[in-house]
């Protein structure tokens, strides 16, 4: 338990930690010196190559209200802005860190999961009693599973998940600082709904939250702002591109732009929560520009992810030969 020295020290007077307090006050995940190995050795193996490499972050961070976690509170994402970018961003050449909410929408296996259709849906039995894709999603099957096949075999995508706020925060910073030896050939892609409050280890209880005292009054700490350190430290050199998503139209190109500034980064692409799938802001530090899918595009089932992922591109190529985002 920090004493109120500590907290006068630590926090910004605003009841706010920094983030380097956050990772001394909170424990690592169990798994994260495998996150570091394997991330380690896909970047090595792509350095060696001179493939671009994406961190992609997706899906929604979890909260505890308690250390043996019966319930926790959870942010909307269901990874499908991280899980289509993968594949757009495999289709072009780059190498895939995929760190994603676990259960959440991965690539390729995306088009089978979560879907209305139970997974037994897509085969049939044979009359000899052998199981057999169904006729009528077999061609599209057999193009998913190419590509899904192609992208294991050539080493091209890494898997990783996170469950709760903490386990991301601490795979976020170290998966960002391995990756940060490629320089500016590393993009960071985050679109990850991460929780804005939450209950510190040492104010959480620990076990189960009993009713019978009554109604229940949670008081949530606000998270430290991560990305001043990513942008600063961790992932110093990379393209970093964030989301912002916003409900109330107004807040989204000035929370946008507040973003920029506070962090010192590159993009960030502003969504509102009922039209994401459909129109994006690109707000850079000079710019700002709607992409959007035309209803003829909506009707041919176009993402926008890769409208998303050609406009990425090019900032990328601009940033790799130059280091700004002009002349994209
Ligand atoms: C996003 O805005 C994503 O595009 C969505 C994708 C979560 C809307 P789905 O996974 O949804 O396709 O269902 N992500 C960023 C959300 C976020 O938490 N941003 C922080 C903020 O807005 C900054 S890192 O403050």
């Amino acid at each position: 338990m920090a004493t109120m020295h500590d907290n006068q020290l630590l926090d910004n007077g605003q009841g706010v930690i920094d983030p380097d307090t956050y990772f001394l006050r909170n424990n690592p995940p169990s798994n994260l010196a495998e996150f570091e190995a394997k991330t380690s050795e896909f970047v090595q193996y792509h350095k060696e190559r001179n493939t671009p490499v994406v961190l992609i972050t997706s899906g929604g961070t979890i909260v505890p209200l308690e250390n043996q976690t019966v319930r926790f509170i959870d942010n909307f994402s269901a990874g499908t802005r991280g899980s289509v970018s993968a594949e757009k961003f495999l289709e072009n050449g780059y190498a895939v860190i995929f760190m994603h909410r676990q259960f959440s929408l991965q690539p390729y296996s995306r088009h089978y999961t979560h879907s209305t259709n139970c997974f037994l849906d897509y085969m049939t039995l044979t009359e000899d009693g052998k199981i057999e894709v169904d006729a009528k999603y077999a061609a599209a099957m057999a193009t998913t599973l190419a590509k899904y096949q192609k992208a294991r075999s050539n080493n091209m995508l890494l898997l990783q998940d996170f469950v709760t706020l903490s386990d991301y925060l601490f795979k976020l910073k170290s998966g960002t600082r391995i990756m940060a030896t490629l320089g500016r050939s590393a993009m960071y892609y985050l679109a990850a709904a991460v929780s804005d409050f939450f209950i510190p280890t040492e104010k959480m209880a620990e076990h189960k939250i009993q009713s019978r005292d009554g109604a229940l009054t949670l008081t949530l700490d606000q998270v430290p702002k991560f990305l001043k350190p990513l942008v600063s430290v961790w992932a110093s050199n990379g393209l970093i591109v964030s989301f912002k998503l916003e409900t109330d139209e107004k807040l989204l190109v000035p929370k946008a732009r507040q973003a920029l500034e506070k962090y010192g980064h590159q993009i960030v692409v502003g969504n509102m929560l009922t039209t994401r799938k459909k129109t994006v802001t690109f707000i850079t530090q000079d710019s700002e520009r709607i992409v959007s899918l035309s209803q003829e595009e909506l009707d041919n089932d176009v993402e926008i992810e890769s409208k998303i992922i050609s406009e990425l591109l090019k900032y990328h190529r601009a940033w790799i030969s130059h280091g700004t985002l002009e002349g994209q």
